[in-house]
């Protein structure tokens, strides 16, 4: 039984008592859009992010007009596939990936986002970096999310300055850095840290004025095959005790690769089978490199959902 709290439960009158069965009991709304400057994107069904990664290992590997079309053709192509959000990132944060100064980081990002907006205005673009002088600097040049990997960690800019672009945040858990994350990650109970973080982080960026925040547990960000899992299996936790809506970067990450025994690029079936399974547990954004593939998953999920019985 809860405490009886007369400061913070909204006290029924008398006149008009509630139902017995519904007194003492709190009732979760969960969020259902995210307002990304001008546009407002509907969350009440799953959609897909699709990664488009600007680095060098990726395809950005000719000149700068290089980099650019082959990120346009890559978005065209994602878009079409039915994507709600491009996800553009610059620095590569696979362990042990080579850190990238944030000039560089800039240059690769802010032109990608830029042409992005100009063929396809009304993209929602998120920036993938964990620098708040590339977050500034990508919203300006038309994104309207910030996708954080350090959650507010790795500099400390970041909470407030996504609080004074008033764009929705990406807030999600890491354990240590990339450089060091994969070493001997450790926790006693993956999914209550992974909460407690969560509800510690919630606070200092509400205190801060930032209003939109979705939740993403990190599956790879400092945690053994063990972790990722239990974090999946749990995932349904974060939405339904913070009313947040909850984003799964699984596609062709390390957790399908080590049980399959398989290269990434032979992870797309393993992809596919753990977002049925990220769905099921309430995930409202699916981070994939295969779209047309995620957005499968989401159609037959739903014809599911809809079915009566
Ligand atoms: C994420 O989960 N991940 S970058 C290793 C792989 C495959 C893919 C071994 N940014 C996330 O995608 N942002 C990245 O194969 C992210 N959530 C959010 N919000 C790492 C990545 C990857 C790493």
């Amino acid at each position: 039984m809860r405490p009886k709290s007369k400061s913070l439960s909204p006290q029924p009158s008398t006149l008009n008592p509630l139902p017995k069965f519904l007194q003492n009991q709190v009732i979760l709304v969960k969020q259902t859009t995210l307002q990304c400057r001008g546009q407002l994107l509907d969350l009440s069904r799953p959609v897909v992010m699709g990664i488009l990664n600007v680095t060098p290992d990726s395809f950005f590997d000719g000149g700068k007009f290089a980099g650019v079309d082959a990120a346009l053709r890559q978005a065209e192509k994602m878009l079409s596939e039915g994507a709600a959000i491009l996800d553009v990132g610059g620095a590569s944060s696979r362990p042990g990936a080579a850190e990238v100064s944030e000039k560089e980081e800039l240059e690769r990002v802010v032109p990608v986002v830029e042409a992005i907006q100009r063929h396809f205005p009304k993209t929602i673009v998120s920036a993938d970096t964990w620098r708040a002088g590339v977050a500034q600097a990508a919203v300006a040049a038309g994104a309207s999310i910030v996708n954080d990997i350090s959650g507010g960690q790795f500099d400390e800019q970041m909470f407030e300055t996504v609080a004074r672009l008033e764009v929705p945040y990406i807030l999600m858990h890491i354990q240590g850095t990339p450089a060091t994350m994969q070493q001997a990650p450790h926790y006693d109970d993956v999914t209550l840290e992974v909460l407690d973080y969560f509800i510690q982080k919630i606070a200092r960026l509400r205190a801060m004025g930032v209003k939109d925040i979705v939740l993403d547990p990190g599956f790879g960000f400092g945690k053994t095959v063990e972790h990722n899992y239990q974090l999946l299996k749990h995932l349904h936790v974060f939405g339904n005790t913070t009313g947040l809506p909850v984003l799964a970067g699984i596609s062709r990450k390390s957790m399908i690769c080590k049980v399959l025994k398989v290269i990434p690029e032979h992870a797309l079936n393993g992809t596919t089978a753990l977002h049925v399974v990220a769905l099921q547990q309430g995930a409202n954004i699916l981070r994939a490199h295969d779209v047309k593939e995620a957005m499968e998953v989401v159609r037959l999920w739903e014809q599911l959902e809809q079915t009566g019985g």
